[in-house]
């Protein structure tokens, strides 16, 4: 059994050092891994990304992140990546990690995503520059994750993004910005790799559960939407990296909501 403590949007300031320490120590010997879907800064700041990287330096488990469209907003996400990776985290774009618990191989694919909205409703590469760049980059940044799960050989996966693969999660949000909130790329790929779990953050005012059309639940963790401040969930070894191709794919083990007494 895997235990992750998962959370998007923490949105850290420079007036916000003390805050998320202590909940990344409470998580010591309670979750395997800590994973942040995006958005840990309010402005994209190198100063509130060392605010960041300090409140998470000291953590007693794994931390995995995807940066959001905050952390890019002050064009410094490259630094911004360094710092965290200084203070130990493993940061994700187009990129995937292994890691060992206990014995069970967690694979973590993780890209910022990007928008272009859900089937029925989505953006096309048609017309203008601007939209066929705007969709374009939502189709790449998907491709990254995909190319991401190609490189894992892992028990257990789990897509970590911070814009939204489906539109369940984004239930509560007004359906006129679905579109600047997820792509159906993403579930797409993430469908294809027969994930376990995908994690977002991005919309405030959606929704926890959702699922994608082939089965793999969604869970929205926006601080916002979570309302505490880590989501936590258990996935069973499904065994999904090691089936042969001859064989049915065995049932999906379904994420599971743990109990979160002691992690409001
Ligand atoms: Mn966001």
């Amino acid at each position: 059994m895997i235990r992750i403590a998962a959370v998007g949007d923490i949105h850290l300031g420079t007036d916000s050092g003390g805050t998320f320490a202590p909940v990344v120590r409470e998580l010591a010997g309670q979750a395997d891994v800590l994973l942040l879907a995006g958005d840990l800064t309010q402005h994209g700041r190198v100063a509130e990304a060392r605010v960041v990287a300090a409140e998470v330096a000291a953590a007693e488990l794994p931390v995995v992140a995807v940066l959001g469209n905050h952390d890019y907003h002050d064009d410094a996400e490259e630094e911004i990546t360094r710092i965290l990776v200084d203070a130990g985290v493993i940061v994700l774009e187009g990129a995937g990690t292994v890691l060992d618990i206990a014995g069970t191989r967690l694979g973590v694919a993780g890209v910022k995503g990007f928008g272009g909205g859900f089937a029925g409703a989505s953006c096309s590469e048609f017309g203008e520059p601007l939209m066929k760049a705007f969709v374009r980059h939502s189709r790449e940044v998907a491709a990254g994750l995909g190319t991401a799960f190609g490189d894992l050989t892992c028990d257990i996966r789990v897509a970590l993004t911070h814009y939204a693969p489906i539109p369940d999660t984004l239930i509560g949000e007004r359906a006129e910005i679905y579109p600047f909130l997820g792509s159906y790329h993403l579930a797409e790929v993430i469908d294809a790799a027969g994930a376990d779990l995908a994690l977002h953050g991005h919309a405030h005012a959606g929704s926890e559960r959702g699922s994608t059309a082939g089965g793999v639940p969604v869970r929205n963790v926006a601080r916002p939407v979570i309302g505490k401040s880590v989501a936590r969930y258990e996935i069973a070894h499904g065994g999904h990296a090691d089936q042969d191709a001859q064989t049915p794919p065995p049932s999906r083990v379904p994420a599971i909501e743990a109990d979160s007494r002691a992690l409001s």
